[in-house]
């Protein structure tokens, strides 16, 4: 037989290395119709796609200008030829399918496992054919359940057998994997820095009759010498817990500065010693305190906690990453220089935890409650199922410290009180806790070795009154200030108010972020304007606050990547834009800011990543704009173009300078000691009197309504912020910026049919004329317009009029007539909701009239 093979990946596996589990993922079909019974897949006319997994339907349905996604039933159908062995015991388990999964073998059922973020198995041994070919069938539902949490939150459910999938042969003798932990061993740690004590429990099942059996315990350092053995005789009826416990004297601790794991290994043996079943896992040993006032210690030393949230999904993948993607994620994240990272909002690939685990990365994890709850039995029952999965899975996970179970549960209490209509508020609330009362419990007993923890919107009052800030060991606050409320100076007061009501909680500022379009570039960044150069300003604001607070255990950034969130219609429409990192994960400059203020090495970098083109008016042949500089140093040489603009001294690891660049081609070098980064700069000078100009040099865009620069990424053009008019130049006349709720700029919807969203969502108010100051010649004009409006606000403008100050609707659409230099340029009509409208045209100006647009 001719063997053919691709290529080979080796993997150092950080956990239970089954040498009778094999992947499964490879050569699926599926089908995307709701059909309810197995029986009705059969249908010879239905057509099947060929998928391998990690596999997900809501990829691209969920970022199309469509609003919703399918949610709702799908099929998955495999395959799979199995031979007999001694290993005829055989299970499958799934990492994760969301949501609901029914799992058949030759149209026999199997089981349903609910939950789209915790693992399962499932014993098939009954239903298999042995040598021969079995069907395997998976019906997934992802469709929103009143009684399955999430129930609704930020991001996107994406559906579907989004993670490996395992078929797991084993003897009558073996681990048993099908407690909820998918593996059957747990471990478990007393760590001094003089020895740890690791105890070991493993659940074992038996089939066959009781027989002597030997359990085999090896502890290896991370250089694979053995360095303690022990054994142990029993015997074996149907299930044993045995727990055995083990020293390690003078442990090399693990930490985040050196996370050293060393390796445990458990063989299940005959009494000849035949193997049946082992286990192996890569263990850190540590020890985690909390002192009295709140704060974090790791190994007897105190320790801040600075990271990030993550969410699962990629751009173009949704959420069927291969382990590769998500590990890479982590080591993004210790690049960053983080310690710390909340798994939000739900639990997620094994590849996190084994990176965590690997890279020294300390992690709080949690299940997806988020926003509010349904008061049932069922509801209840789900969420303990999940926390009791995540737990008993990730549980011999060194890098997990903290356990969650709720997510701002009291920000839609509407949401609640309609979902539970015959409770009022205050019954509502009760229910609430107890339930959070419950799963704290079940966190102890599941777990009593770690902290128990919680996520809060920013309303303390509401989780006073639920009783919600003394359940766990650790409340962590969901702050936006600077964001969606007031600035960022507020931080620090909330923070010493809630330390003096509850002095010996551990606060974790739970999340923190502001949303950035890499496309959009601000010289005077404002509250939600969605410029990078915001997002960096927010970030070094918290930072500076939450860094001298030794109350404050520590802090998460929301969130590390840009994300899926299908309802959104941001700048970035379908996608939650406070990633430090873009949907690919290329670094944001506040990424580059946390770098460089984390980092025990001295670094610089140049920012402005994302804003190397540049250009804007000048009257003397130099365009004058701040780029950004990050460096944990005290100051830099700037070099442009080979001359020395001089020293610069940063200020909270940042410098803003004003670089006089010129036309064309510039290069920027900063210098420090002995290390030095550099960038080139592509500038456009405008000369700021257009009249001096020949009307065949005239190339502009002007984002009316906006202050920011905006990169249109597919032709590489910059749309100029808007200014008022000036003789000889070019600007608006009259009006305000358009300011949603008083405050956001621009308007909070997707505008559909075009990639130019933030043009289309702010808007000039009651603009009266745009004039441009061009000499006589040829022009294409093009005007940008959309309905911004629902209709039911619309009856209150006052602008649907013509230009003769006459109303002229009739109805409530937009109808009013443009006018360019006096003569019709277009007749706007119909304008349809959110949606781009733009008309071209090709203009003269003569005898000096110059342009104006009414
Ligand atoms: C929050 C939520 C999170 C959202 C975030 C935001 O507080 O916990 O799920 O994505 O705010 O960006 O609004
Ligand atoms: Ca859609």
């Amino acid at each position: 037989m001719k063997k053919k093979l691709v290529s080979i990946i080796f993997l150092f596996l950080g956990w239970s290395v089954l040498s009778q589990t094999t992947s499964l993922n490879s050569d699926w079909k599926f089908l995307k119709n709701p059909i309810s019974d197995i029986s009705e897949i059969k249908d010879e006319g239905l057509i099947w796609e060929r998928t391998n997994l990690p596999h997900t339907f809501n990829n691209v349905d969920a970022h199309d200008e469509k609003r919703g996604m399918y949610m709702g039933v799908v099929w998955y159908k495999k395959s799979l030829y199995v031979e007999s062995t001694s290993n005829n015991h055989v299970f499958l388990t799934f990492e994760g399918v969301n949501q609901v999964a029914e799992v058949y073998v030759n149209n026999e059922f199997i089981g349903t496992h609910k939950g789209g973020y915790t693992a399962f198995s499932m014993d098939v041994t009954a239903q298999l054919k042995f040598d021969d070919y079995n069907e395997i069938a998976v019906k997934v539902d992802n469709t929103v359940n009143k009684d399955i949490p999430p129930l609704s939150a930020d991001f996107t459910f994406y559906g579907g057998i989004y993670r490996d999938v395992w078929l797991v042969r084993k003897s009558d003798a073996h681990f048993d994997l099908l407690d909820g932990s998918t593996k059957g061993v747990y471990l478990s740690q007393n760590t001094s820095v003089e020895a740890s004590e690791i105890s070991i429990r493993t659940k074992i099942k038996n089939r066959s009759k009781a027989v002597k059996k030997i359990l085999h315990f090896k502890i290896f350092d991370a250089q694979n010498q053995l360095i303690v053995q022990k054994e142990k005789e029993f015997k074996l009826d149907q299930s044993v817990e045995y727990t055995e416990t083990i020293r390690v004297r003078n442990p090399k601790l693990w930490s985040p500065d050196n996370p050293y794991l060393y390796t445990i290994e458990v063989t299940l043996t005959d009494k000849k010693g035949t193997v049946e079943d082992e286990f192996v896992h890569k263990f850190g040993l540590r020890w985690l305190e909390k002192y009295k006032d709140g704060s974090f210690s790791l190994n007897g030393k105190g320790l801040k906690l600075i990271g990030a949230n993550r969410h699962q999904d990629f751009e173009g993948l949704g959420n069927a990453l291969s382990d590769d993607t998500h590990y890479r994620d982590i080591e993004l994240l210790k690049d960053m220089g983080a310690n710390f990272i909340r798994i939000a909002h739900y639990p997620q690939d094994p590849a996190i935890l084994e990176a965590c685990d690997a890279l020294g990365i300390l992690a709080w994890e949690e299940i997806p409650l988020v926003n509010y709850i349904t008061v049932s039995e069922d509801f209840n029952q789900n969420s303990k199922t999940m926390l009791r999965e995540m737990i008993r899975q990730h549980y011999n996970h060194s890098s997990v410290i903290m356990w969650g179970f709720m997510n701002e549960i009291l920000l839609r209490d509407n949401k609640g009180l309609k979902a539970n209509p015959s409770l009022n508020k205050d019954e509502y609330y009760k229910k609430v806790n107890e339930l959070a009362v419950d799963l704290n419990n079940l966190c102890k007993i599941e777990d009593p070795n770690r902290f128990t923890t919680i996520a809060h919107h920013g309303n303390y009052d509401k989780y006073e009154e639920a009783g919600l800030n003394s359940i766990t060991d650790i409340v962590g606050w969901n702050l936006y200030f600077g964001w969606y409320g007031a600035d960022f100076s507020r931080l620090g007061k909330f923070l010493d108010d809630f330390h003096t009501k509850h002095p010996t909680k551990g606060i974790i500022i739970a999340e923190y972020g502001a949303g950035s379009d890499p496309r959009i570039h601000a010289i005077t960044p404002k509250r939600f304007d969605f410029s990078e150069e915001w997002q960096v300003l927010y970030h070094q604001s918290y930072y500076e606050q939450f860094k001298v607070r030794n109350h404050v255990m520590g802090a998460a950034i929301w969130n590390f990547v840009d994300f899926g969130s299908e309802g959104r219609g941001d700048a970035v429409p379908r996608i939650n834009s406070k990633g430090v990192l873009t949907t690919d994960r290329t670094p944001k400059d506040s990424y580059l800011f946390y770098q460089t203020s984390l980092s025990k090495e001295k670094l610089i970098a140049i920012g402005d990543v994302f804003w190397r083109n540049r250009t804007g008016f000048s009257s003397d042949n130099t365009l004058k704009q701040p780029v950004h500089i990050y460096s944990n140093l005290k100051n830099t040489e700037i070099i442009l173009n080979g001359n020395s603009l001089g020293n610069f001294t940063f200020e909270n690891h940042m410098l803003s300078v004003i670089i006089p660049f010129i036309d064309g081609k510039n290069t920027l070098i900063v210098k420090s000691a002995n290390i030095s980064d550099y960038a080139h700069f592509n500038v456009k000078i405008i000369p700021s009197n257009l009249t001096t100009l020949h009307s065949s040099d005239i190339n502009l865009r002007m984002n009316v309504g906006s202050h920011v620069y905006f990169h249109d990424t597919f032709s590489d053009q910059i749309w100029l912020p808007e200014q008022e008019y000036k003789e000889n130049s070019i600007g608006f006349i009259d009006g305000s910026q358009l300011k949603t709720s008083g405050w956001k700029i621009g308007v909070g919807s997707e505008i559909l049919g075009s990639h130019l969203e933030p043009v289309y969502q702010t808007h000039r108010d009651s603009i009266s004329n745009f004039k441009a100051d061009l000499p006589d010649g040829w022009y294409e004009i093009t005007l940008h317009f959309a309905e911004i409006y629902a209709k039911s606000k619309r009856e209150k403008l006052a602008n649907n009029l013509n230009s003769d100050g006459e109303p002229m609707a009739t109805d409530l659409n937009r109808m009013f007539k443009v006018k360019v230099n006096e003569r019709e340029f277009a007749m706007i009509r119909d304008l349809q909701d959110f949606r781009a409208t733009s008309i071209k045209k090709r203009v003269y100006i003569k005898n000096n009239e110059r342009l104006n647009i009414i």
